[in-house]
């Protein structure tokens, strides 16, 4: 049997580590053991070194929106090939810290590139590859930011303006609507809420898997 694609989704500070481990012990209650975790941008040696560029840039050189999709997509591509398409294959249940869905978000709704090219993009790399349940934690930007910030410093990414991040969250609301596969949780509830939600969510879901 082949194994699920499960990611969390969201703005910083959503919650998606405190999420993961919920996602990660309820599977283990369901004896589900074999997990393969992934973040994406990373996860390959090759991705890492993109995040790595995405994240801080890179001896001051400019980088364009259009490169930062490109290596968003090569790095990608990277995981999907090398580890995920492989640990399902092999039954394993992969848990992702981001997928696809931030770049339509982020490169998107975020930095507004062309839509048409963002879909022929996605079509040539990804072709029908997606998650099978993806699990969206809502914040509001101003909120999730503040999290962040405790932290310490703030990204390339982190450092945009705060109608940025209300662009991305608009675009992962609209597209959760749209898509079944997609959850939307309210990540500006307490911890204790927010993983409640998730456990009813995920053994809900999982019922429905056997
Ligand atoms: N990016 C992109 O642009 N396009 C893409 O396609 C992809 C990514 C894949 C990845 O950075 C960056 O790349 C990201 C998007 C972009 N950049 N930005 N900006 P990352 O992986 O380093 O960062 P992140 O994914 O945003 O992770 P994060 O900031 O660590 O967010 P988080 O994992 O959701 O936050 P957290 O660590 O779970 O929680 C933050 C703090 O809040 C922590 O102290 C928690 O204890 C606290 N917390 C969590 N939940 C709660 C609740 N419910 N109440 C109160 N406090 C809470």
């Amino acid at each position: 049997m082949t194994g699920k694609f499960i990611v969390i989704e969201g703005l910083e500070g959503a919650g998606k580590t405190t999420a993961i481990n919920t996602v990660a012990r309820i599977l283990n209650q369901h004896n589900i053991d074999d997990l393969q975790f992934t973040r994406e941008p990373g996860g390959t040696p090759i991705a890492e070194a993109l995040r790595h560029i995405i994240k801080n840039g890179l001896d001051n050189e400019p980088l364009t929106d259009k490169a930062e999709l490109l290596m968003l997509y090569a790095a990608r591509i990277q995981l999907i090939d090398n580890v995920i398409k492989p640990a399902l294959k092999a039954g394993k249940w992969v848990i992702g810290d981001r997928h696809d869905l931030s770049t339509q978000a982020y490169q998107g709704g975020g930095r507004q590139l062309d839509k048409a090219f963002m879909v022929t993009l996605k079509e040539q790399v990804l072709g029908n590859f997606k998650p099978d349940l993806t699990l969206y934690l809502d914040i509001d930007p101003e909120i999730g930011l503040m999290r962040a910030r405790t932290r310490g410093e703030l990204d390339r990414i982190e450092q945009q303006s705060l109608p940025f991040f209300e662009r991305i969250r608009q675009c992962y609301l609209e597209i959760a609507e749209q898509d079944k596969t997609i959850i939307i949780i309210d990540a500006a509830k307490s911890i204790d809420d927010v993983t409640k939600h998730i456990e009813q969510i995920l053994t809900k879901w999982l019922t429905k898997q056997v």
